[in-house]
């Protein structure tokens, strides 16, 4: 006869869920038993966010929710960040906790916390795994991950509820998790003629890209922007959705680095398309006082749609554009921000014992392959490479920009890994954020995921420290000893090096990708030198 346990680890493995990651407790031992009976794998973790976020990643490459397993009270308590991230940088994720069964007594408080009270805000869909409801609550919330925009479910089972019988076995079956169906009708054509209308007169365009933006329509959008030659900026979250060694590319908006020459940019065009923007990516709010013409397919985080913005098939909408010829032309109308956009990259200052930023940037660009998927935490590096790295192909940038949230790029290197095995990874961390999570390398190499993490060493949490200078504030408190970045990676069996030489960063990097190992590059850095860049 089959339990609870057995029902829910049959309906996560028929959706297509081969892997569930996560940390266990007593708790969820018998849940975590069946999923290996179904076949769905469990990558141990060594920290319950660590796992949610590698989950989700390795959810969204794959067009499919994914699973974070966590025990109850604490381990289900640490799922607040990554359910967090889930919320805001529209990733699909399915998180699953143990409970304290119903049935216990009133004065049991051990471990016991409101939490689906506590996550009800930031989730699609809250409920209880039980015998009785298992067939239907679980595809309900693999189907709410995948809702437009992206997000996350929470379910709990207690141990008791999981070792139940199921009446009859019978659970239902699921298929693959697909997406939502969205409206195909006529409203792209319409909303193609008003935008080719607008852009007959328009003398400086600029279509910007956001994380609204389907990948599945990555060759029609740069097909539209190369065919017409369409000056493009896109948000952190969909870098590589276009080609940006192209000469239209006009830079990263949001908040990255040059985010002045981005924002002046921004102002100087006369036509704004935003073309699946959510100012949730957005640090400032030019996105509500600049006028933006949006072409949106699906709400933006928080169910929001600009005000008399009718949401579109992106696919139909693009095949409407790219059936007609071009009504005008713009010959780089933002050549001159596009210059300063570059010049920063190389106003180097010379400082003596580190590398110029701009240099592990340019170097590791030139030694790794175009597929290459990087990763990065939140800091100054972000600023650096979300602006300046040479994204070419979709799906290949990954950051926690709607959360901003520090401890990300590791696992979500992670994750990536284990979804493009073939693909290079790449992941830049500050040293604050690698003291963090630097334990899941070890997760890393055990589960069989190399990749490349490069440390940007400054001994402090520099973007804090610039923030306290540009406010005139005392020195205090942002900096911190060093932690040797190469025993850490060592202790937890990784090689690694550290080196202010830009060549011996490539070549090491491109020699760790090509042997399929990981390895941690330590690189010196002056935090002030990202001020340049700023
Ligand atoms: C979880 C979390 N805590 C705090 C912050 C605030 N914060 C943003 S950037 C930053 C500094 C990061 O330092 P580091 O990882 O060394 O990167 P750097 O800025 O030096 O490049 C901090 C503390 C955050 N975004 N996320």
């Amino acid at each position: 006869m089959s339990t609870t346990a057995a029902a829910t680890a049959k309906l996560l493995a028929d959706a297509g869920i081969e892997r569930v990651f996560g940390l266990p407790g007593g708790e969820v031992l018998v849940l975590m038993d069946e999923l290996r009976r179904a076949g769905v794998d469990f990558v141990l973790m060594r920290h319950e966010a660590n796992a949610g976020i590698a989950a989700a990643v390795y959810g969204k490459l794959r067009r499919q929710p994914d699973v974070v397993l966590t025990t109850l009270g604490p381990g289900a308590a640490n799922l607040m960040l990554p359910l967090s991230s889930a919320y805001l940088d529209q990733e699909p994720l399915l998180a699953i906790s143990a409970q304290i069964p119903d049935e216990f007594p009133a004065s049991h408080t051990h471990q016991l916390l409101p939490l689906h009270d506590a996550y009800r805000p930031i989730a699609r869909y809250v409920s209880t795994i039980t015998a009785d409801t298992a067939g239907e609550v679980v595809p309900r919330a693999l189907a709410a991950c995948m809702h437009r925009p992206f997000g996350a479910a929470y379910l709990t089972l207690s141990a008791r509820e999981a070792l139940k019988p199921v009446e009859g076995g019978q659970v239902g079956q699921v298929g693959q998790v697909g997406r939502v169906g969205k409206d195909s009708g006529p409203a792209g054509q319409i909303a193609a003629r008003e935008l080719i209308g607008r852009l007959a007169t328009a003398k400086r365009p600029l279509v910007v890209i956001g994380l609204g933006i389907d990948p599945v329509n990555a060759t029609r959008i740069r097909r539209w922007i190369t065919e017409w030659n369409l000056p493009v900026a896109v948000t952190p979250k969909v870098k590589g959705i276009v080609d940006e060694t192209a000469p239209n590319f006009v830079g990263v908006v949001s908040g990255m680095a040059a985010d002045g020459v981005m924002c002046d940019a921004l102002a100087a065009a006369d036509l704004l398309i935003g073309f699946g923007l959510d100012p949730v990516e957005i640090d400032k709010t030019w996105h509500a006082e600049l006028p933006i013409h949006w072409i949106l397919e699906a709400p933006n985080v928080g169910g929001l749609v600009p005000a008399g913005t009718a949401l579109v098939d992106h696919a139909a909408f693009l095949d409407a554009m790219l059936s007609v010829q071009p009504p005008a032309m713009w010959p780089s109308p933002f050549a001159e921000f596009q210059r300063a956009r570059r010049a920063k990259l190389h106003d180097r200052s010379g400082a003596a014992g580190v590398m110029w930023p701009g240099d592990i940037v340019e170097s590791l660009a030139a030694a790794l392959p175009p597929e290459t998927i990087v990763t990065t935490d939140v800091g100054s590096h972000k600023y650096l490479f979300g602006q300046y790295w040479p994204s070419r192909q979709p799906e290949t940038f990954w950051m926690s920009n709607g959360l901003s949230g520090m401890a990300y790029g590791l696992s979500a290197a992670i994750g990536a890994k284990l979804a493009r095995p073939d693909a290079p990874v790449l992941a830049a961390v500050g040293d604050g954020g690698f003291s963090m999570n630097a334990q899941e390398l070890e997760s890393a190499d055990r589960v069989g995921a190399p990749f490349v993490t490069v440390v940007l060493e400054d001994q402090s949490y520099s973007l804090i420290k610039l923030s306290q200078e540009g406010k005139k504030l005392e020195p205090y408190r942002v900096d911190f000893r060093p932690i040797d970045t190469v025993m850490m990676a060592e202790s937890c069996g990784v090689d690694a090096l550290r080196t202010t030489n830009p060549d011996e960063l490539a070549s090491a990097a491109k020699h760790a990708v090509e042997r399929r190992r990981s390895l941690v590059i330590a690189v010196p850095v002056h935090y002030a030198d990202y001020r340049r860049l700023f």
